[in-house]
């Protein structure tokens, strides 16, 4: 091992010891950079690891708002500013009560590398609350967007800062902090928050990108191992807005989608999942995927019990983990494995965890990173900002059509990388390489900051 990387190894674990997820992400990158590091001695010369390993700024504020019943409920809001060295801070927010500190850093610090990737000018941030929006009425909602904007809007702006949608926050939340954004600032700003909804700024397409853009990347890794998406059979975890899209452009590429989930448990429906149903539950009426046999009885629901979520002991062709982090263990995936999967691509953000991934990689089972396949959910909020600033907007098809050139830039880089770098077919080392190489000549060029 390079001694630079493993003095950074210990030097970040030491100065955050408890932040678990942020640690995990900062070793995958760090362990797949070793060749790059081998012989650019002047990297640590520059400090690029230890500049790169430590936000540019964090921010926690509480949130204070008032419930239907008139109590008064406290929340932490946080935005983690980690690094605006191609572009101006770019990145999610997240509502979901497991939010903390460690979570909003590794989710800031994948996105500094994913941003690079896109190969467009946005830096790398995250943010969000401890708030759950589950079971909240819409009032309760707003009320507390407008208090966590309150707060929020003194530290982003469209050159500045550019929040967007996560887990829990989608076209509603958005709406809401950009209704109370604009009223403080009297100004309408429409490039300070993407994932705007169509009637007042948002992009076409934006809503499909992320899960689109993961299927466009596998298509691409499948491709260079001769295989297609046709007549493949796929699982994927949870149903939400990554969730829900690929699954429609799975089906749009031949495959059949087999089975879906969400926290509490998995549906599995041999006849092919059917995703109005699913939209109906999930974007209409909010529900659990429990409801799916109401629409289809003969569906099987397996509920979660352990530690393990249940769709992975599913046998399917390709898995594609989009729902949270660390959701597909070592375990699921020996499991996968042993059920013969041939490919697995990463919707969430580090859904596999470390083992999970040295198991798919040592077992010569092609792995999508989560960086590289979901970045085009973050290179079509790029594509929304500059619509805001030409004050114009593009079709659906322009806007899909530069999406799928940008996957394919994305997964040909990652693979160029690799094979440069003696990887060949390892495409987390590849993209781990193919941004911190950017990365690091940034952050030479712009002098010691
Ligand atoms: P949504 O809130 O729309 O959906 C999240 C889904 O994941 C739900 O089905 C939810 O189930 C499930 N889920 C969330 N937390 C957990 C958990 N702790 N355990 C099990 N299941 C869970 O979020 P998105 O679809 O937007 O995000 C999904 C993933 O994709 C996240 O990792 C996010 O960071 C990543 N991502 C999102 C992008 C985007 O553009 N939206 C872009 C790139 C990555 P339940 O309803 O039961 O909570
Ligand atoms: O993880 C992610 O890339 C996102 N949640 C999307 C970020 C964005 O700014 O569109």
């Amino acid at each position: 091992m390079n001694s630079y990387i493993s003095r950074m190894l210990d030097l970040t674990q030491q100065r955050n010891a408890n932040e678990p997820e942020f640690c995990q992400a900062v070793k995958e990158v760090l362990d797949s950079i070793a060749p790059v590091i081998d012989v650019h001695s002047e990297y640590e010369d520059f400090a690029i690891l230890e500049r790169m390993t430590e936000p540019e700024r964090i921010v926690t504020f509480r949130v204070s708002w008032i419930d239907d019943n008139g109590k008064i409920q406290v929340n932490r809001g946080y935005r983690i500013q980690f690094s605006s060295l191609i572009g101006p801070y770019k990145g999610g927010l997240r509502f979901h009560p497991s939010v903390n500190q460690s979570i909003m850093k590794f989710l800031g610090f994948e996105q500094i590398f994913k941003n690079a990737l896109t190969g467009l000018p946005i830096g790398g941030a995250k943010g969000g609350s401890d708030f759950d929006p589950k079971g909240k009425s819409d009032n309760e909602v707003m009320r507390f967007c407008q208090s966590f904007m309150t707060e929020l809007y003194r530290h982003i702006g469209q050159d500045v800062d550019v929040p967007a949608g996560d887990i829990g926050v989608g076209a509603r939340e958005v709406g809401y902090l950009f209704g109370q954004y604009k009223r403080i600032k009297n100004a309408y700003e429409g490039g300070v928050l993407t994932g705007k909804d169509i009637c007042y700024g948002g992009s076409l397409a934006r809503k499909e990108a992320t899960g689109y853009g993961l299927l466009y990347y596998m298509r691409e890794m499948l491709a260079a191992s001769g295989q297609t998406l046709d007549g493949k059979i796929v699982t994927i975890s949870g149903s939400g807005n990554v969730a829900i899209y690929a699954c429609e452009k799975a089906y749009k590429f031949g495959a059949k989608v087999v089975a879906m989930s969400d926290s509490n448990g998995c549906i599995y429906d041999e006849n092919g999942i059917d995703l109005d149903a699913i939209k109906q539950i999930k974007e209409v009426e909010r529900g659990r995927i429990k409801d799916y046999l109401k629409f289809h009885p003969e569906a099987q629901y397996i509920e979660k019990t352990g530690e393990d979520s249940p769709i992975w002991t599913i046998k399917t062709d390709i898995a594609l983990p989009c729902a949270t982090q660390n959701e597909l263990t070592l375990n699921s995936a020996k499991i996968l494995k042993e059920n013969g999967v041939i490919a697995v691509g990463e919707g969430a953000n580090m859904p596999c965890t470390l083992e999970a991934i040295d198991f798919f990689v040592n077992n010569g089972i092609p792995l999508a990173p989560a960086k590289a396949a979901n970045a085009g959910g973050v290179a079509t909020s790029a594509i929304e900002m500059s619509q805001n600033s030409m004050r114009y907007y593009y079709t659906f098809e322009e806007v899909e059509s530069k999406l799928e050139q940008i996957m394919i830039n994305i997964f040909n880089s990652c693979k160029d990388a690799a094979d440069m770098y003696g990887c060949s077919g390892n495409y987390v080392k590849g993209a781990n390489i193919a941004a911190f190489r950017k990365l690091a000549d940034a952050m030479i060029a712009q002098g010691i900051v």
